[in-house]
């Protein structure tokens, strides 16, 4: 008896090119204490972050998907005819059903993610729900350059949802870009998320979600490191912040040491003042017109931009 298989290859490209304990102590000794954001996404971390989505002060996720929704036959047309469909930090897949759905003339969707055991159960779920479509699963770190398992012939379609590029720093981001851009040939395309600027009292709300799950992330990168760099944080001598910086136009999320204390991670011992923080993540907003200019510096064209009524979120679409 036949039975669908899954059309999935898996590809582990992870190369290790980080040291966790030399980057966590590093940002731990300096005197404006900090740990580079990706740390926050461990299995745990990667399940809280599903959860953020579902919060309703949380908008980014459900008014992204609602575009996404809403536009999906005139984001198709305007895209055109595509084979590969490559997807930078896929998580749990969840968004780019609508996109498998649209896009014509697709071949392969290649999602790229860090977190590997994530990545390879979400593959293996949507490569069932489309059998046709070949699936190369990458593990591996998009922010360095990957040689990608591409089919060489045919049209390239990156799609970078959730507004993760409000992670990078602008130095970064500009490198970011320029790596996509390298990646593609001309007349390729680049979907992308952004989170727009808006009222600070939404912004705010967002990342305080009263229910604490965006707490619970924050601070469960503490438990992470306690795990696996040996260290001895408790949980319950810190907090989590997060607030709006309003002249660089980002979210800071930081974690707040409640007390006077050492911590030891490894070997090393590390002091906290009371009320001195560690800055674990930035997250940038940008308008229609700060990121199209973005872009444009970078070498790319602006094609089109969908944003929903309140002009919350954007999706932009542009070419090389
Ligand atoms: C996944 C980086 C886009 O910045 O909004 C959510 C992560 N941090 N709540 C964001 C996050 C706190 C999220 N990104």
């Amino acid at each position: 008896m036949k039975t669908t298989e899954a059309n999935i290859i898996p590809y582990d490209l992870y190369a290790k090119k980080e040291n966790m304990f030399e980057e966590v102590l590093n940002g731990l000794r300096s005197t404006v204490k900090k740990i580079p954001s990706k740390y926050l996404y461990d299995e745990k971390g990667s399940e809280l972050f599903e959860r953020i989505t579902e919060q309703v002060e949380y908008y980014p996720a459900r008014t992204e998907i609602a575009i996404l929704e809403t536009y999906k036959a005139e984001i198709a047309h305007t895209v055109g005819p595509v084979s590969s469909l490559i997807e930078y930090g896929s998580g749990s897949s969840k968004k780019i059903k609508t996109l498998l759905n649209a896009l014509h003339s697709l071949e392969e969707y290649i999602p790229i993610d860090i977190s590997k055991d994530f990545l390879f159960e979400s593959c293996l779920k949507l490569s069932l729900e489309f059998p046709h479509l070949k699936v190369k699963a990458v593990c591996g770190d998009y922010t360095y350059p990957l040689n990608l398992p591409l089919n060489k012939e045919g049209r390239k379609v990156v799609f970078f949802p959730g507004s993760t590029i409000g992670n990078f720093e602008p130095d970064e981001v500009s490198a970011f870009l320029h790596r996509t851009f390298h990646l593609l040939e001309s007349g390729d395309g680049f979907i992308i998320g952004v989170d727009l600027k808006k009222d600070a009292t939404i912004l705010h709300e967002a990342y305080n979600d009263p229910n604490g799950i965006t707490a619970e992330f924050n601070l469960n990168l503490l438990n992470r490191i306690n795990r696996e760099l040996h260290g001895n944080f408790q949980i319950e001598q810190f907090q989590h912040k997060a607030f709006y910086n309003n002249e660089k136009g980002k979210i800071e999320m930081h974690i707040q040491s409640l007390c006077d204390q050492t911590v030891n991670v490894g070997q090393e011992a590390i002091r906290f003042r009371k009320g001195e923080m560690i800055h674990t993540e930035n997250s940038y907003k940008y308008s229609v017109q700060e990121f199209q200019t973005l872009i444009q510096n970078c070498g790319f064209s602006s094609i089109r931009v969908w944003t929903d009524r309140e002009e919350l979120f954007s999706v932009h679409y542009i070419e090389k």
